[in-house]
């Protein structure tokens, strides 16, 4: 519940109010949510109608959101975090892309991050390429971790499509510090983490299909190609284990049991052409049995490939590993409500959405798939409008649905739409709310969870169109805030936002608490504290060493502390073509403190945060000096904190 909702005022009934109203209210115990009139200086929210445009929901200067937003950021390969109900961005975390600002890509930090779980294979084919790590990903889901069916503020996870990653965030000091690419599948898409007893697993769909052996040799022949699921280890960041299926994977979700994953399936046809992926009536949702998966890669079933375990779902196995439940062609979306009960699918081309009783998945299992029912568990089916995609839910039994094709949210209420299904008259559409425009996913307040609010919707538009300033042929997304307290949809708030947010979350503040200062002995850089121990440095300390590595003359090593306003080395000497690594610790600890540190002409910069060690790594240039400098603004002689490197002529 909300502060708002606590103090017993309704947030639609605070919207129309007077900035005298908003005094007395301010006095009333809601820190957070303030009211405005015109002239009250605040960053306006605006309201869509006539009467909130006189006014709106407003965060004042220096006040603090409810909610932190995880915002996935698509082909830009970055995490976003953005306060809700402001919009307004808070940080950007970069994950899969290259971050000139923070050096994420380029410091080896974050390269033995990318690293870490990097196939053999990957590594060779990047080196032929002439690179280390790639740089680009398309993050479409981005998913806390739960424990008990709640989010427990530890980690968030996200997929790369575009690279076959899973990515994760430690959220205590909001960086990622795990990449994995996931052998024998193709295109991770569809990710969610288990939601019960706790995230053991994250759920990852495989989305293209390929030769489960690819390795050039059977190409051609799409009978060889399958599609996998895997489950990846949360806490070791590996894979646990692979199943293979029958269709593709696009979505997917969990339950609050700990008993099953589902996932959409758009091309059970396994087409190669559009025309062949939209062939048949219906597709389905595969539904995996996790304890039936778990015996048999206990006892060895299946077979091991590239270090996984992979057993074979697929349907004509007649397996116990998964059942494929018909649904109409092309589904998409795949959201579990927080009744724990209700899975829905979001129709995309069926104007419908099916809503499956998790609960009834069991007797799906008690016989083989071809003796049951494998639609019983179907318990409604509503009808809500034109390319329905993604179901978010409020605490009160109410889904939002997005229906791309007609731009608009339809809410509408589980209950009424299963009542429907059996027969009875009644209307399970609520309201319907146009959106600008062609929305995709849509977020409700922790509604993928059990502690689902009844608040704020945030609608994913793909097209911005008209909304914004025109700014050239490539526009804008438009992420637009709902007020979803009242029985009506109240459009409040239009937040353009770049390329291109698929799915986000919202999460209470109380969830988290991030450091404002790093740890020392933080792991991320453990392997750089080990190598500046054995070249006999304190990074605790002010350190002002150049080392030429003994058994490789050409590698030397330059240990600096930051404090502001000054690096303790003024200049340092190298040679050309030496493999320089800089290592520069931030011995300020003061909040907010963040030094930088920028090789000029060397394309190299990073970020070093209060009492961070971070480094990178280049080959010095040609001779001559080369200014280093703090690009973080630190103080009044920011600009003064700078130095230089000499490289000597590689022969002197
Ligand atoms: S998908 Cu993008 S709108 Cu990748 Cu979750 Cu549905
Ligand atoms: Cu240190 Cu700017
Ligand atoms: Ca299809």
């Amino acid at each position: 519940m909300s502060d708002t909702e606590k103090a017993g005022i309704s947030r639609r009934g605070l919207l129309g109010a007077t900035a005298t109203g908003a005094a007395v209210l301010g006095g009333m115990g809601l820190p957070r949510l303030s009211l405005m009139g015109g002239a009250a200086g605040l960053a306006t929210v605006a309201g869509s109608t006539a009467a909130r445009a006189e006014g709106g929901a407003a965060i004042a200067p220096g006040q603090l959101d409810e909610y932190y937003g995880f915002w996935s950021s698509g082909q830009t390969g970055e995490m976003r975090i953005l306060g809700i109900p402001s919009m307004r961005e808070l940080m950007r975390v970069p994950v899969f892309n290259r971050c000139s600002a923070t050096g994420w890509g380029v410091t080896n930090e974050s390269l033995r991050v990318h690293q870490r779980t990097m196939t053999e294979k990957t590594k060779k084919f990047l080196e032929a390429n002439g690179k280390r790590i790639h740089d680009n990903g398309d993050l479409h889901h981005v998913h806390m971790s739960f424990t008990d069916g709640k989010y427990d503020g530890k980690y968030l996870f996200m997929n790369d499509k575009a690279n076959t990653r899973v990515a994760r965030v430690r959220a205590d000091v909001m960086k990622c510090d795990a990449i994995l690419e996931i052998p024998n599948a193709k295109a991770i898409h569809g990710m969610r983490p288990q939601k019960f007893p706790a995230t053991k697993y994250v759920f990852c769909n495989g989305e293209d299909e390929a030769p489960l052996v690819n390795d050039g040799t059977t190409m051609q022949d799409v009978s060889t190609y399958v599609n996998i699921f895997t489950a990846v280890d949360a806490e070791a960041m590996l894979p646990a284990w692979q199943v293979m299926v029958s269709g593709n994977l696009d979505n997917c979700d969990a339950d609050y049991e700990g008993k099953w994953a589902f996932s959409t399936s758009y091309n059970s046809e396994m087409g190669m052409t559009l025309a062949d992926m939209t062939a048949s009536e219906m597709d389905h949702v595969v539904v995996f049995n996790i304890a039936a998966i778990e015996a048999a890669v206990a006892a060895g079933e299946g077979q091991e490939l590239n270090g996984v375990r992979i057993l074979d779902g697929r349907k004509d196995a007649n397996s116990n590993f998964t059942r494929y439940i018909p649904i109409a062609n092309n589904p998409h979306g795949c959201n579990m409500a927080p009744d724990k009960k209700h899975l829905c699918i979001g129709g995309k081309l069926s104007p419908t959405v099916t809503v499956l009783d998790v609960t009834k998945f069991d007797a799906l299992f008690e016989k083989p798939a071809a003796e049951v029912d494998l639609r019983s568990p179907v318990v409604a089916e509503p009808e809500l409008g034109l390319g329905p995609l993604h179901t978010a839910f409020d605490g009160r039994g109410n889904a939002y649905t997005s229906l791309f094709l007609d731009s608009q949210v339809v809410k509408w209420n589980i209950e009424d739409a299963i009542k429907a299904y059996a027969g009875e008259k009644i209307d399970p559409i609520k309201d319907k709310i146009d959106v600008q425009y062609q929305p995709g996913h849509l977020k409700t307040v922790m509604g993928e969870t059990s502690e689902a609010e009844n608040n704020w919707l945030v609608c994913l538009c793909k097209f911005s169109k008209d909304r914004f300033l025109n700014v050239g042929p490539l526009k804008p997304e438009n992420d637009q805030l709902i007020d979803i307290s009242g029985d009506k949809m109240v459009l409040v708030h239009d937040g353009p936002n770049f390329a291109e947010p698929h799915d986000a979350i919202a999460v209470a503040a109380s969830k988290l608490n991030p450091l404002s200062a790093w740890n020392r002995q933080d792991p991320m850089w453990a392997e750089t504290r080990k190598q500046a121990e054995a070249d006999g440095v304190n990074l605790d300390e002010w350190a002002d060493t150049v080392i030429r590595d003994k058994d490789d003359p050409k590698k030397v090593r330059v240990y600096m502390s930051s404090q502001a306003p000054s690096f303790s080395l003024e200049s340092f000497t190298v040679k050309e073509g030496d493999e320089v690594t800089v290592i520069v610790t931030n011995l300020d600890d003061i909040d907010d403190l963040t030094h930088g540190f920028t090789m000029g002409n060397h394309g190299v910069a990073m970020e070093v945060a209060p009492q961070a060690t971070t480094s990178v790594t280049f080959v010095a240039a040609q001779p001559g000096v080369y200014w280093y400098y703090c690009q973080w603004f630190c103080h009044a002689l920011h600009m003064e904190m700078r130095g230089r490197m000499f490289v000597e002529p590689a022969g002197a």
